[in-house]
């Protein structure tokens, strides 16, 4: 089996499900390549020095343009920060690496479209790591769509529900809460929790065309742990919006970290002429499958556990009836990113697949603000 070398740049909770995903594929998947966990790269030399020893890194390295240049790196894997995205992915496409980029894919104002541009000149295999398409409940989900399970779609709803900075005491900034600040995260929950809901439905439904929105910042300042002074909290932190699908189908999405109570409830709802299909994070393992086709008597939500061998992914891993979780959808992602390079294409959502959500996300910033409805762009580019 060849031989591929990541190059990881963070050592944050993302850090850690890339690195156990590409510890594990191999053994789990039969896929062309064997990840090589080469080097970590971060600003704290001595953290990462922790972590290169924890996961098994065989160097250490505090400067990503270093990384990026070295010979010995086939793969770079952005899991830093989002201010950090564009650089890097830029540079590491210019050097003929590949680039597996946590999502968002980048800040607004530009920087999606300069990356995508990058991998695409630089002709390297890319993908951005939107792992809930992987969770083998929602892949099951998409194949009853394409099978025309659901007739007619007419609904589509989805929530992202988290609690997490609600205290007015919780700084922003730094090392763990750079989400909460706006020049580093580019958003607060559109970026971070929208996007994985926006990705998901464009997968399972089509593109969105049209998007009305309001967003709320609930804490207007708080402490900055870099400068050690209180400053404006420039992110949203609940954002909501009402979408219209090319396909015809009316969405309701909403994501905050002000849901007392949701730690990280993700769910999704779609309802269609013959059946519904609903979906949990929390229970992850499971797809709620409603059939009016159904004989009547019986007909009803069935809860079918996604533990057998012919449900997606499911082959790969125990015997029938035992269920796998959150870190194998990161595995998964990685298999399917070394099969496709074993047949010389890039994994979806590519990054310029991955842009479509970006243009959504931007469409429903730019409606809060303005108060209207939004054309997203990628279908104003379509019907132009
Ligand atoms: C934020 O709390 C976060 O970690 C996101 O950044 C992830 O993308 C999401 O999957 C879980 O929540």
């Amino acid at each position: 089996m060849k031989k591929l070398n990541i190059g990881m740049v963070g050592y944050g909770f993302m850090g850690r499900t890339h690195s156990n995903a590409f510890l594990k594929v191999t053994n789990f998947f039969d896929v062309p390549y064997q990840p090589v966990l080469k080097t970590i790269c971060a600003r704290n030399g001595e953290r990462a020095r922790f972590f290169a020893g924890k996961w098994g890194y065989q160097n250490v390295e505090t400067d990503w343009r270093k990384l990026v240049e070295s010979p010995d790196i086939d793969l770079i894997d952005i899991a830093s920060p989002n201010d950090t995205h564009a650089p890097i992915a830029s540079a590491a496409a210019a050097a003929g690496k590949m680039v597996m980029c946590q999502k968002p894919l980048g800040r607004s104002g530009g920087e999606p479209e300069t990356m995508e541009k990058a991998v695409e000149s630089a002709g390297v295999p890319n993908v951005v790591w939107y792992n809930y398409r992987r969770v083998h409940a929602v892949a099951l989900a998409k194949q009853l769509i394409e099978q025309g399970r659901l007739g007619k779609v007419f609904h589509y709803r989805a929530k992202f529900l988290q609690a997490w900075t609600i205290s007015a005491d919780l700084p922003q900034g730094g090392e763990g809460l750079w989400r909460l600040d706006v020049n580093v995260a580019g958003s607060g929950v559109t970026g971070d929790l929208l996007a994985h809901t926006i990705d998901t439905a464009i997968w399972l439904n089509g593109q969105i065309d049209e998007v009305a929105a309001m967003t709320e910042t609930f804490i207007k300042s708080r402490k900055h742990n870099l400068s050690g002074k209180v400053e404006p909290v420039g992110i949203d932190d609940a954002s909501a919006f009402l979408a219209r699908f090319r396909n015809g189908s009316l969405a309701t999405f909403e994501a905050t970290r002000y849901a007392r109570g949701h730690k990280a409830l993700y769910t999704l709802e779609i309802n269609g002429e013959h059946g519904s299909l609903m979906w949990d994070l929390h229970d992850l393992h499971r797809l709620q499958v409603f059939d009016h086709r159904d004989e009547g008597l019986t007909r009803g939500w069935k809860s079918v556990h996604i533990t057998d061998r012919d449900h997606p992914y499911m082959a790969h891993w125990w015997v029938p009836g035992l269920q796998i979780g959150y870190e194998h959808t990161f595995i998964h992602q990685v298999a399917d990113f070394l099969t496709g390079l074993g047949e010389g294409k890039s994994a979806a959502p590519d990054f310029r697949e991955a842009l479509l959500t970006d243009y959504v996300t931007d469409a429903v910033l730019e409606s809060a603000v303005n108060r209207n409805w939004v054309k997203v762009r990628a279908a104003l580019a379509a019907s132009e």
